[in-house]
């Protein structure tokens, strides 16, 4: 039985200029993660898993990838009430329509939400790794008679002043809230946290940006067209007159909205066990690809996550994640590197007939360390690139460098011999 009290609205993505070059031509849900998955299918996964199976994704482009990824992906029974639809920002990136904030998306998309009967607006962040059961959340906000719920989570002081930060009175009724404070104002803004998040110096309850509003108050809230983001104006304004809860969250959560956060979370996969566990019954989904098994040759691999259809001839294989259909020629070494591998095949007959000097995919005899290869990239023979802090903030045509990882931009090609 579906769940027809609760509306999920997805927030997939501002101009997603933190992860530039990933989103110079894809939206922000659409940013290929893990080897096989898209950043997308981890908020529509946590809703699926928690029954919750109607759902919109709000986004600023509306790109081909996204919507296929979604169509191909989500399919729901023809008498089902489900569906992952995508409302994306109507006009260009210089007209007023484009999405403000947060709330503004909101606002703009309202007319859609409410040809659908729910009595719960759930609203989630496109960009966060986490495993959540959201019918948990919904039955807390129900039981404190609450009209919005924050979702909330223990940080250091380090952490803290990139988040929305809130106090609580005993009965968890958040009592007041700042939105990014700044660090001379951290010392009012502790909170009473478990003995074990003190030992971890996780003396702050920040928001995760995950929201439960009822109905009516969402509708009426979303009148006054000033407001623009529920962190700046929406959240800080609504505690002082509507009873706002906060649920707080025990498992791993991370935002992945940075480069370097999601290049962190990406090879944290390949940790013995990782913080965000995709071996567990609570699926995460993703399109079906039918793909052949990966085939590996004379390769040391080592805390290597290893997508499906890849033929793989290096030499070792370490700390990295390896996307679907990826190539890496003989006697190469990848490490601490997120491939993501290719859309599609390139066969010896077409490499050959065409003289491909680079082929798809990391060549022979390649050196690759602290490296982004965002897909369809050509890495050819004889490369070097060894990412780190030595290295200073770049941008290239074919290459960007953020936080010393080296960000290979998509279907871009390193030709044979370079150094970086
Ligand atoms: P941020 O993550 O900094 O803080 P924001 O940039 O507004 O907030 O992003 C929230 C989500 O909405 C992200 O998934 C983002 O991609 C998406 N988004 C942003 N602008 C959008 C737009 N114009 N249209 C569609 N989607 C958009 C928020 C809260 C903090 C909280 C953190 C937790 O404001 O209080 O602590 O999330 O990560
Ligand atoms: P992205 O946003 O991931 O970079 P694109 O907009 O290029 O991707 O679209 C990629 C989508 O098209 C993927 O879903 C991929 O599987 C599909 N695709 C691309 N090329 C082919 C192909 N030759 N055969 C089948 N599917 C393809």
């Amino acid at each position: 039985m579906i769940n027809n009290s609760v509306l999920s609205i997805i927030l997939g993505g501002g101009q997603g200029s933190r992860l530039y070059p990933l989103t110079a031509d894809r939206s922000k849900p659409a940013v290929p993660i893990a080897g096989k998955y898209r950043l997308v299918d981890i908020p529509i996964s946590n809703c699926i898993n928690s029954n919750i199976k109607r759902m919109y994704v709000l986004t600023q482009f509306n790109s081909a990838s996204l919507n296929q990824h979604i169509k191909n992906t989500y399919h729901f029974s023809f008498f089902s009430q489900a569906f992952v639809d995508v409302l994306a920002a109507e006009q260009t990136m210089q007209s007023d329509k484009w999405f403000q904030g947060t709330a503004d998306a909101v606002r703009q998309s309202m007319h859609h939400f409410l040809q659908n009967e729910f009595e719960y607006a759930l609203i989630l962040s496109g960009d966060q790794l986490y495993n959540m059961d959201f019918q948990h959340m919904i039955e807390k906000h129900k039981e404190s008679n609450a009209e919005i719920s924050i979702a909330t989570y223990p940080v250091t002081a380090k952490e803290a002043t990139g988040f929305g930060l809130l106090k609580t009175n005993e009965e968890n009724t958040i009592t007041s809230f700042i939105e990014k404070p700044d660090e001379s104002l951290l010392p009012d803004w502790t909170s009473d946290v478990s003995d074990e998040m003190k030992k971890d110096g996780r003396n702050y309850l920040a928001s995760m940006g995950i929201y439960i509003f009822n109905r009516e108050l969402l509708v009426e809230l979303m009148k006054n067209p000033d407001t623009i983001d529920f962190g700046k104006e929406i959240i800080p304004n609504a505690i002082h007159d509507h009873k706002t809860v906060s649920y707080q969250y025990e498992g791993y959560w991370t935002d992945i909205g940075t480069i370097q956060s999601f290049f962190e979370a990406n090879l944290g996969l390949t940790d013995d066990i990782p913080k965000f566990n995709l071996y567990d019954d609570n699926r995460i989904y993703t399109r079906a690809r039918i793909l052949p098994t990966s085939k590996i040759s004379g390769t040391l691999l080592n805390k290597a996550v290893i997508s499906d259809g890849c033929i793989i001839h290096a030499d070792k294989i370490e700390r990295s994640v390896i996307g679907v259909r990826s190539r890496i020629g003989k006697n190469s070494v990848v490490t601490n590197t997120y491939m993501m591998g290719n859309d599609s095949y390139e066969s010896l007959e077409y490499i050959e007939n065409n003289k491909i000097e680079n082929v798809l995919g990391i060549g022979d005899r390649c050196n690759i360390n602290n490296c982004i290869l965002d897909k369809n990239s050509r890495i050819g023979d004889d490369v070097t690139i060894n990412g780190g802090d030595h290295l200073e903030d770049t941008e290239k045509d074919n290459y960007i460098i953020k936080d010393g990882i080296v960000v290979v931009r998509k279907g871009a090609t390193i030709p044979k011999g370079t150094i970086i």
